[in-house]
């Protein structure tokens, strides 16, 4: 019985120093951090990063545009923006059921008649984007295109 009650305690104290252990631990890294952030270096990559995902990766002007989708064209075929832009494009489908595609943004989406579809995107890099009808739709189909120009 007694020998069971220095077992408990010495279990309790080893329990006691391992959480002390594992808090001081935890001062450790938080310490360390905070060095780190006072280091010019890493406080600069910090900040930079922080930015970068505030605003996710857009640094531009927000730019939306009315797009008419008809059989067989993008009504305008060329649009402007800016590097950095956050750009929304609101597809109006007045005839036939086409598709919107742009591939260097990752951009692929069904547009139904008679509804609109709105895309959003950053305009990450600058060139110039062909945007096309990936939704089979008839005889004009192939000429469904248009540019996306990011300057
Ligand atoms: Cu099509």
């Amino acid at each position: 019985m007694k020998k069971g009650n220095i077992l408990i305690v010495a279990a309790v104290l080893l329990l006691v120093g391992i959480l002390g252990f594992m808090m001081l631990g935890g001062f450790v890294p938080t310490g360390s951090a905070v060095h780190d952030h006072t280091d010019g270096h890493h406080d600069k990559e910090g900040f930079h990063f922080g930015e970068d995902h505030v605003d996710d990766g857009h640094h531009g002007e927000a730019k939306e545009f009315d797009i008419t989708v008809t059989n067989w064209a993008f009504t305008p075929s060329e649009i402007k923006v800016k590097e950095g832009d956050l750009v929304k494009f609101n597809l109006n489908t007045l005839e036939g059921s086409h598709g919107f595609a742009i591939l260097e943004f990752g951009i692929s989406r069904y547009l139904k008649e008679g509804e609109i579809t709105s895309v959003e995107f950053v305009a990450e890099s600058k060139g110039e984007f062909d945007f096309f009808c990936n939704t089979i739709c008839g005889a004009g189909h192939s000429e469904m295109e248009g540019k996306l120009i990011v300057e």
